[in-house]
């Protein structure tokens, strides 16, 4: 199985699983990884995802051995390509929250693939390479979009052009992702907050998504208006009634995720 997936209550763990390729992802799994992200969406108990990687790595990209270097002519990247941007829409579009533990090496795809993820922690020992330069491609599954908004045009320049390993304590002061961990801690800290969000108004959540998203591209004044209108979303749902109600009981809430 190139990826196992664990059922939890209220969230599912999804583990990519080939630990001695470092989880380089071929074509299987990215059709296992998409499977799981659907199934794990049509279940009314799921309200949390957390992806991370089997064994030392957490995912060293695209498997160079599963695409085609030909000698008489370029490589047919774009099918490739709409298996990564599949893959980004699918997560970016999730209607909850999805954590990633990065438990080791992310390099090229799999750097960009943890940063298509809401909440990113890192092991201390873990680092994130933009590795494409040093096989002649520019960063793709999202890493020219996510990285320049994440740490700013200098660094991501630099990040995508020298190609050079970033370790997690740096990740985490630059704001690349949200936390680095003890390695020993991570998948129990990344197991925590999974849970935890699995708890919280899971409609708020995604609009939150949707929201902030919108936000790298519009205007402010548009951005006025969708909030206008996703707030009117989160507003009707049940989830805002009890929360408002159980700050006025002086009690902790009981959100249920519904949307109606
Ligand atoms: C691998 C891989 C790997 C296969 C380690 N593939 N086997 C999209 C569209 C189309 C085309 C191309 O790409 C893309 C998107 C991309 O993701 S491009 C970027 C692809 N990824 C890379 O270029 C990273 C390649 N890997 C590395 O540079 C190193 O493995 C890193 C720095 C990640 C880790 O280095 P080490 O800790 O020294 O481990 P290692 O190199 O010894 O790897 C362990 C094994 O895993 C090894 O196999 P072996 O049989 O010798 O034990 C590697 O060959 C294999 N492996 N990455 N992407």
């Amino acid at each position: 199985m190139t990826v196992l997936v664990e059922k939890h209550p209220g969230y599912r763990q999804i583990t990519l699983n080939r630990p001695d390729r470092l989880n380089a992802l071929n074509a299987a799994m990215h059709g296992a990884l998409v499977a799981a992200l659907a199934e794990a969406e049509a279940d009314p108990e799921c309200r949390a995802i957390l992806v991370t990687g089997a064994g030392r790595g957490f995912c060293a990209g695209q498997d160079l051995g599963d695409v085609a270097v030909k000698d008489d002519g370029p490589p047919d990247l774009k099918e490739v390509l709409e298996r990564y941007n599949t893959l980004v829409r699918k997560l970016r579009g999730l209607a909850m929250p999805v954590v990633c533990a990065v438990n080791g090496v992310a390099a090229g795809a799999g750097a960009n693939l943890a940063l298509a993820c809401d909440i990113v922690l890192a092991a201390k020992s873990a680092n994130f390479i933009q590795a494409f330069a040093r096989i002649g491609l520019i960063p793709d599954c999202g890493g020219t979009w996510f990285l320049p908004r994440l740490v700013g045009t200098a660094r991501a320049r630099a990040l995508a052009m020298l190609a050079e390993p970033l370790p997690a304590a740096t990740a985490a002061e630059w704001g690349l992702i949200w936390q680095m961990v003890e390695d020993d801690r991570l998948i129990a800290e990344a197991q925590a907050l999974a849970a935890r969000l699995a708890t919280q108004a899971t409609t708020a959540l995604a609009l939150m998504k949707r929201a902030l998203d919108a936000a790298a591209t519009n205007p402010l004044d548009r951005q006025l208006d969708l909030e206008r209108d996703l707030q009117a979303e989160a507003g009707a749902s049940p989830d805002h009634r009890e929360g408002v109600r159980a700050f006025l009981d002086k009690r902790p809430p009981a959100f249920t995720g519904r949307r109606r």
